[in-house]
């Protein structure tokens, strides 16, 4: 699902280049003005997730609102940024926990990530989801704590937004990501008499949260490459391997151990039951992997009604076709493919996307290997994320 991401990924670039240098200036404003004026409409900054880099070459990402709880006062706003987030504020008084498990928790409801399209057996990226509620395309809104309003996926269809928050001195909100629910944020507007802290001081922290992360990630990438395996009661010898690894705040993009060493006829267990945010899955080779994740390009229709033709790169509209782009999902992405056994370098294997919140099924995963694999190993990799997840089984 990410692979789309990199369409409008130096786009992104542009737009964060131009925020910092922004934030820079707004930040030594802010703190000059804190003790002067208190009444005065403050801009905070929010992370939605943020990239990690686990050791070289290695993608993991902090799965939180950085900060994750925030005061503000009434007329302050928030910009959120994300790859692949959303920012969606809840009315005033909404637990996120019962209003996910009734809107966002399963297929078929209005806010969940994955929805049927009007063509049958196709899967889209929920265009309740992937499109702001509330604000425009250009990323402004006000929130006013009675209507939910959705930034929409940030980094793709907003490269950020920035909510107004016009809610009553004290109440209090939750922001959440629909992509990934598990990410929330709490705001508490609080009367504009009341001390709040500083961007400088939410940055500190922010920073030292990320250090932190980046050093847990790493260290558990390390962990996972050692190869273990287990008795089944029947006696066999079955390797344990992990497509993917997530903790409660971290998600790691990798195939674990990166490379499997086994004997001729050996099974390998891949587990997803450890993971929480994104699914994953096993597929064999890994160049088809790569093409399923990457799926169709995103379609706009024809004003003429004759079809669809491919959206732009910068995620909009080619002359002539109109929105909403749809971004469909290849169906070789959750459905399971092969016979078990792999055979050759060519042979297709598919787990299917199994784990994290969107799939039911965290079932393990198994394949055999008959046959002794070419020197490298046989390399596979996750048919939602493409080759930035691959590993490598040498058989001897
Ligand atoms: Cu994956």
């Amino acid at each position: 699902m990410r692979s789309h991401i990199r369409l409008v990924s130096a786009l992104l670039l542009a737009v964060m280049l131009a925020l910092v240098v922004a934030g820079g200036s707004a930040l030594a404003r802010s703190s000059a003005n804190a003790r002067s004026s208190a009444a005065k409409a403050r801009n905070f900054k929010v992370l939605v997730g943020k990239d990690l880099e686990a050791g070289k070459g290695n993608s993991a990402d902090a799965m939180r609102f950085l900060p994750s709880r925030i005061r503000v006062h009434r007329g302050d706003s928030i910009t959120f940024t994300g790859e692949f987030h959303t920012a969606t504020a809840l009315p005033v008084g909404t637990k996120p926990g019962p209003w996910i498990n009734s809107h966002a928790r399963h297929f078929g409801q209005t806010y969940f990530f994955l929805a049927a399209d009007d063509e049958p057996h196709t899967t889209i990226f929920n265009p309740r989801v992937i499109y702001p509620k509330g604000c425009s395309r250009s990323g402004s809104c006000t929130y006013n704590g009675k209507s939910l309003v959705n930034s929409g996926l940030l980094g793709l269809v907003t490269p950020k937004t920035t909510m107004k928050i016009n809610a009553a001195p004290g109440s209090s909100f939750w922001v959440i990501c629909l992509v990934h629910p598990q990410m929330q944020m709490h705001v508490r507007v609080v009367r504009a008499s009341t001390h709040i802290r500083t961007q400088a001081q939410i940055n500190a922290s922010v920073k030292r949260l990320v250090r932190r992360a980046t050093a847990n990630a790493t260290a558990l990438w390390s962990k996972l490459n050692h190869q273990h395996s287990h008795t089944t009661p029947s006696g066999k010898r079955v390797i344990d391997a992990y497509a993917g690894f997530d903790t409660k705040h971290l998600e790691l993009f990798g195939m674990f151990p990166k490379v499997l060493n086994i004997h001729k006829g050996q099974t390998v267990e891949w587990h997803f039951n450890q993971i929480r945010f994104e699914p994953h899955s096993v597929v064999f080779p890994a160049k088809t992997a790569q093409q399923i994740s990457t799926g169709p390009p995103p379609m706009c229709e024809k004003n003429n009604g004759s079809g669809d033709v491919p959206a732009n790169q910068n995620f909009t509209c080619p002359a002539g076709s109109h929105g909403p782009i749809e971004i469909e999902l290849d169906p070789r992405i959750l459905q399971q493919g092969g016979n078990g056994q792999l055979t050759s370098t060519t042979d297709y294997e598919n787990s299917g996307a199994r784990g994290g919140f969107d799939i039911p099924n965290h079932k393990p995963y198994f394949l055999t290997f008959p046959v002794s694999s070419p020197k490298g190993g046989f390399r596979y990799a996750c048919g939602v994320h493409g080759l930035m997840m691959s590993g490598f089984v040498k058989v001897r």
